[in-house]
């Protein structure tokens, strides 16, 4: 009888894509796409050291140059004036935590107290079904090279500067932990186009998300977060906007060069939250899935 359960469970799972059902499984998840791979070649610094990094393992220690140093310090502190009037609150309460702890060795430290999302880096721009699996255990693989110095208040790319100053303050709000690692639960064993659909949705929401907050438009995406020229602009009544809708949000065409032509507004964060659940249920899978933080892995629980 064991055998006959065994065989029907695999047989379930073996008609959606692979996915990770454990912590360790995520070591399998770091395919990269070369769209954006200009100056990475395996022999970049970067690859090196996320090919050594271990889980739990502090993240690397980086010598930075002069010229970034430089970069990092124009970043911040051009953001740091725009944030209390463009970001929202648990951005703000997240922000003044960090920069209590002022050294940015200790990012991990507020993390652990507050939504045990864990940072690990990656060595370049993962494919989404990589990226969002990792979410799903409240793990958020980052990059840790700055953007080029002639592109202090845009970067086309994600740097770490876009992760610290974008991700990291949310990811230490509850509800937006839940929302990501939400994101991601949806996304394992789901369809490519189901993928697409989801890392739009992550696009619109978690990067250039804004929400209401008494009686103004805020931001709380990261890709707004970290650019002083999108974070002014977005908030400036120039764009398109248009609420946030999951199944509308979902498949509206998105700009990955330039700045956005239209932004999705949240209710607030905990509605942004429900709808992104209601939305996942409907994603067709022979199995229903659930996490057990206590042991960091995915039960697949055999509906019928
Ligand atoms: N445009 C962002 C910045 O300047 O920080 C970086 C990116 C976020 C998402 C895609 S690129
Ligand atoms: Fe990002």
């Amino acid at each position: 009888l064991k055998r006959v359960a065994k065989d029907v469970k695999t047989s379930r799972e073996d008609k959606v894509p692979w996915f990770p059902r454990k912590i360790q499984d995520l070591d399998k998840c770091h395919h990269l796409i070369t769209k954006y791979d200009s100056g990475l070649d395996h022999g970049h610094p970067m690859c090196h050291i996320s090919s050594l990094h271990y889980r739990g393992d502090p993240l690397p220690h980086i010598e930075y140059t002069r010229q970034e140093k430089a970069t990092w310090r124009e970043v911040y502190r051009k953001l740091r004036n725009l944030y209390p009037t463009h970001a929202c609150t648990q951005y703000l309460d997240a922000f003044l935590q960090l920069e209590n702890h002022c050294v940015l060795n200790l990012v991990s430290l507020p993390f652990a107290e507050r939504t045990r999302f864990q940072l690990r880096p990656a060595a370049g721009l993962l494919s989404a079904r990589d990226f969002l699996a990792s979410l799903a255990f409240r793990i958020f693989q980052c990059t840790q090279y700055i953007r080029h110095f002639s592109s202090p208040m845009h970067s086309p790319e994600l740097d770490c500067c876009h992760e610290l100053l974008g991700h990291v303050p949310m990811l230490a709000d509850k509800e937006f932990a839940q929302f990501s690692q939400d994101i991601g639960l949806a996304s394992l064993g789901s369809s490519e186009e189901e993928i697409e659909k989801l890392a739009t949705l992550y696009w619109f929401a978690v990067e250039f998300g804004l929400c209401k907050q008494n009686g103004l438009i805020k931001a709380y995406g990261a890709g707004l977060l970290s650019s002083y020229g999108e974070l002014k602009y977005a908030l400036s009544n120039k764009p398109e906007y248009e609420p946030f809708d999951p199944e509308v949000t979902a498949v509206h065409p998105y700009q990955d060069q330039a700045f956005q032509p239209v932004y999705f507004i949240a209710e607030n964060l905990e509605d942004a939250k429900v709808k992104l659940q209601n939305y996942a249920m409907k994603i067709k899978k022979p199995f229903a899935l659930h996490y057990d933080p206590f042991t960091s892995s995915i039960e697949v629980l055999n509906t019928p």
